[in-house]
């Protein structure tokens, strides 16, 4: 290609070249980089044409990003909050009558209904229509959670530049992250100096809201990322986690006292929100009446409901939430909304509608939004959960939404299906082994891991001590009982923690003071060796060794998938998840005002060695790469 280049030049072809030409012609040598980029993505492409993951392609309507009028000026919640700070800003929250509403659809919408697998090009595409539609509401929950390591893992995207692209396309509008605790956006407590220096990057390229949330409600593991975010000068909500029932009088852990006590602890450590965070769809609507009326009555800080649909009650529970009082709730986009997701935001918003309550939001607006989200949630078919309606009997095993789909995904690749029952059976006693805990990442991974491994040993609760005592356990159980997620309200149930550990000591300190400092500095070099940096500012390459410090075998895989494939965010995601069909075309931007436009024409049957030769048509001209058939 490079020798195509020298030839096609119109100075070679003038014949004025002397021996200096190809020194002299950088040109030569952007086409040559241009090529290289082209040929990575061809290679993404043909890869995903010749090995499919994701099943069929399917017929997608076109892609049409929500229409809004542009020339509106936008007032936010977030100008609001530039104005006068965080606390001043929440508590005149507190004032008011309008039910504040949080949007969560770019976060855990997407995470719940999907696996997470929502690609920066669709939420971006959103993003300036949503800026202005929710003008009056609090924030978007945009960004953490599991959304971190996905875009790393799945997606082969940055998380930051979801977060940094997102900042520039809602300027108006409060970007809120969660984050959990010690665990940061991982599964497992940090060294404090990498969650502290996460939460300050975080803050530095966008967020304006910290969610933050321990897996045990162990308030010792929320002091420092609290007080950490605290220093940023960013809104910071603390949550508790719902589990049990409030309203069953046979409740003796999760009682209504049990959640009182928390929220004055949240408060006392400075927080300026508290929010009930109901992972699993636990909280009954009359159950969320008396506890937002008693948290109103006691609370000198805005309260806030983040709820999910799975048991069928997300939007009764916030309306007698918002009865109760509570200042801010938790909703998704009608279209992204239910099931395990958060209740619909549509739904709630008219029912509010000329109330006193009135969120002050537009139901056509909300209608234009979802109707995007409905085009664009087509294309990750193969990555929903399956459950399509209700599911009551989550009040009884108190499985997250999230992990119920992933519960079942497992049962099915052991070829068990038909025992799921006995699975989520399990599920509930393994819950009582480990000290009836809250469940939510990490904490309920522990939990499932326990379940899927009582059901491989044909263990129950009233066999365990006796036939599970030889047994090597998960890791995940033997880190939670050692203390190494934090400690559970009550203690650690000991004589299966003894049975579990096998002679190892656990720790009854916070994990964060034995674990010892990553050198940040260190990594930066690290990664400043391996590979090229030299286009990014300081806070960037500080956000890189942040990356690695929190998963470095992903992040690496990431910067490699980069170097071999290019920077395939850029495709579209029918294209990154399907490939091309023949005779289809898409126009890729592949940087520095680059574009191709790509057409697949035909592929060729797999050769001896396995191999395919794919055509394609790239800016109009043919060109041919292989493909290794791993079929
Ligand atoms: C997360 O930790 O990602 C959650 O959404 C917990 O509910
Ligand atoms: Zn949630």
């Amino acid at each position: 290609q490079f020798l195509i280049n020298v030839l096609n030049h119109e100075t070679f072809q003038e014949g004025k070249c002397y021996t200096t030409f190809i020194e002299e012609t950088p040109e030569l040598y952007e086409l040559r980089k241009v090529q290289d980029r082209a040929t990575k993505i061809l290679e993404f492409i043909g890869d995903k044409i010749v090995n499919p993951q994701n099943g069929e392609k399917p017929y997608l309507d076109a892609h049409r990003p929500p229409v809004f009028d542009q020339k509106k000026t936008i007032y936010g919640a977030r100008d609001e909050f530039l104005k006068l700070g965080a606390e001043a800003f929440t508590q005149k929250i507190l004032r008011e009558d309008r039910l504040y509403v949080t949007d969560t659809t770019m976060r855990d919408a997407q995470q719940s209904l999907f696996a997470t697998r929502m690609r920066t090009r669709d939420i971006i595409d959103a993003a300036p229509a949503a800026n202005a539609f929710l003008a009056n509401a609090f924030s978007a929950e945009a960004w953490g959670g599991a959304t971190y390591d996905t875009a790393y893992r799945f997606l082969k995207e940055s998380p930051w530049r979801r977060l940094s692209t997102l900042r520039q396309l809602m300027p108006n509008t409060l970007i809120q992250m969660l984050i959990r605790a010690s665990n940061a956006v991982g599964y497992s407590n940090y060294p404090d100096n990498v969650v502290k220096e996460f939460i300050q990057v975080s803050a530095g390229r966008g967020i304006d809201v910290f969610r933050i949330f321990d897996s045990l409600n162990w308030m010792e593991n929320m002091k420092m990322p609290v007080e950490e975010a605290l220093k940023t000068g960013k809104i910071v909500e603390g949550a508790i986690c719902y589990t049990g029932d409030i309203s069953d009088p046979n409740e003796t852990k999760y009682t209504l006292d049990y959640y009182m006590k928390k929220a004055k602890e949240i408060e006392a450590m400075g927080c300026h929100i508290l929010t009930i965070k109901d992972m699993a769809g636990l909280l009954k609507p009359y159950a969320a009446k008396t506890l937002i009326t008693e948290l109103k009555k006691e609370l000198n800080i805005p309260v806030n409901l983040h709820t999910h649909d799975t048991t069928g009650s997300g939007v009764s529970t916030v309306l007698m939430a918002a009865e109760a009082g509570v200042d801010i709730a938790d909703m998704a986009i009608e279209s992204m909304s239910s099931l395990t997701s958060q209740p619909s935001m549509n739904t709630i918003v008219a029912t509010l509608k000329g109330t006193e309550r009135d969120t002050g939001l537009d139901l056509t607006e909300l209608h234009e939004l979802s109707e995007y989200y409905a085009r664009v949630r087509e294309v990750y078919k193969p990555f929903e959960s399956g459950m399509c309606t209700p599911n009551a009997e989550i009040y009884k095993y108190e499985i997250p939404g999230g992990q119920y789909s992933n519960l079942l995904a497992q049962v099915k690749d052991m070829g068990e299906k038909d025992r799921f029952d006995d699975i989520k059976r399990l599920y509930k006693e393994a819950n009582d082994l480990l000290g009836n805990i809250v469940k939510v990442t990490p904490t309920s991974k522990v939990v499932g891991d326990l379940a899927i491994f009582m059901f491989k040993n044909n263990l129950d609760k009233d066999n365990i001590l006796t036939a599970g005592k030889d047994l090597s356990y998960p890791e995940s159980v033997v880190e939670y009982f050692k203390g190494m997620i934090g400690q559970p309200d009550g203690g650690f149930p000991e004589e299966f923690q003894k049975i579990v550990l096998k002679g190892v000591e656990p720790i009854s300190v916070r994990p964060g003071t034995l674990l010892e400092s990553v050198d940040i500095k260190q990594i930066e070099a690290y990664l400043k060796g391996k590979f090229d940096l030299s286009s990014f500012t300081p806070l960037e390459i500080r956000q890189k060794a942040v990356s690695y410090a929190l998963y470095p075998k992903v992040y690496e895989d990431y910067c490699n998938h980069l170097e071999a494939y290019n920077d395939v965010s850029q495709l579209q995601s029918h294209v990154y998840f399907y490939g091309l069909r023949p005779r289809e075309e898409t126009v890729v931007n592949i940087g520095q005002g680059k574009t191709l436009i790509i057409k697949y024409i035909s592929k060729t049957a797999a050769n001896d060695e396995g191999k395919c030769t794919l055509t394609f048509e790239v800016n109009g001209a043919v060109r041919e790469i292989v493909v290794e058939d791993k079929n």
